[in-house]
């Protein structure tokens, strides 16, 4: 998959693209990163590529030229087709079923909006699919775009070893169901040492009885879910 990347601050990414799964991901050829610097669009002396709002208010938007221009160029440096995306509070809220929706396309191209917002002109134009990772407020869609990469990336066929795909494949094992819905929590784990700082391993766990240990971590996830995310039990199926 070929991820290009339009944002003000393409030095954010290095690091994190590189380091972990997401650079696991590129190393092994399963993933090319390419990052684009909105701001080598501006056609003014100032690099400008924020102005103030038309009717007043706080804050600055995100011009439509160097945006639109940067876009052009990214989508014409490869004839693969991208799938646009909009990092901004204004989206749907990212859940697995639309990381699962795009880790089927062929290239992504991730916009991460900085300022108050975007021109709407330009959003209509480009007619992305507009994402937010949350109710909370961020500086700017730069860490959206990673959250999004690092999801992504590590459903790649390849990317994760060969115990993570078959847990993946396992339907009792899976965390989310064929809608991308979380399915339970999971439990809590534990290694050694079996006892520290007075707290010990609870003793089925030690006790060697398979289908003990299997009712118990059910219950655990069970118990778990219902506390801190009812939301997920007694859905429609
Ligand atoms: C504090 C400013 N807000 C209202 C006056 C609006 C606002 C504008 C721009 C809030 C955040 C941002 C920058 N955030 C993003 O671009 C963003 C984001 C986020 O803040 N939270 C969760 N997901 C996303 S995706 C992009």
């Amino acid at each position: 998959m070929r991820i290009d990347i339009a944002t003000l601050f393409p030095e954010m990414f290095e690091p994190v693209l590189q380091t972990s799964i997401p650079g696991r991901a590129a190393a092994g050829g399963f993933a090319t990163y390419h990052l684009h610097d909105i701001r080598e669009f501006a056609d003014n002396r100032h690099r400008k590529v924020d102005d103030r709002p038309f009717g007043g208010g706080p804050g600055m938007v995100m011009m439509c030229q160097p945006l639109h221009d940067c876009v052009q160029a990214i989508e014409a440096a490869d004839p693969t087709p991208a799938t646009r995306v909009l990092m901004t509070p204004q989206g749907e809220r990212m859940e697995q079923r639309h990381v699962e929706m795009l880790a089927g396309r062929e290239r992504l191209l991730i916009i991460a909006g900085h300022y108050e917002g975007v021109d709407e002109r330009v959003i209509e134009a480009l007619d992305p699919i507009e994402l937010s990772i949350g109710d909370y407020v961020l500086s700017g869609g730069e860490l959206p775009a990673m959250v999004l990469t690092d999801a992504v990336v590590r459903l790649l066929p390849g990317v994760l070893g060969h115990d993570d795909s078959a847990r993946e494949d396992s339907f009792a094992e899976r965390e989310f169901d064929d809608q991308g819905r979380r399915r339970l929590l999971e439990g809590p784990h534990y290694t050694r040492p079996r006892v520290w700082n007075d707290r010990a391993v609870p003793d089925v766990l030690l006790s060697g009885d398979h289908q003990a240990v299997e009712a118990w971590r059910r219950q655990q996830m069970v118990e778990r879910t219902r506390q801190r995310r009812p939301d997920l039990l007694n859905r429609d199926p």
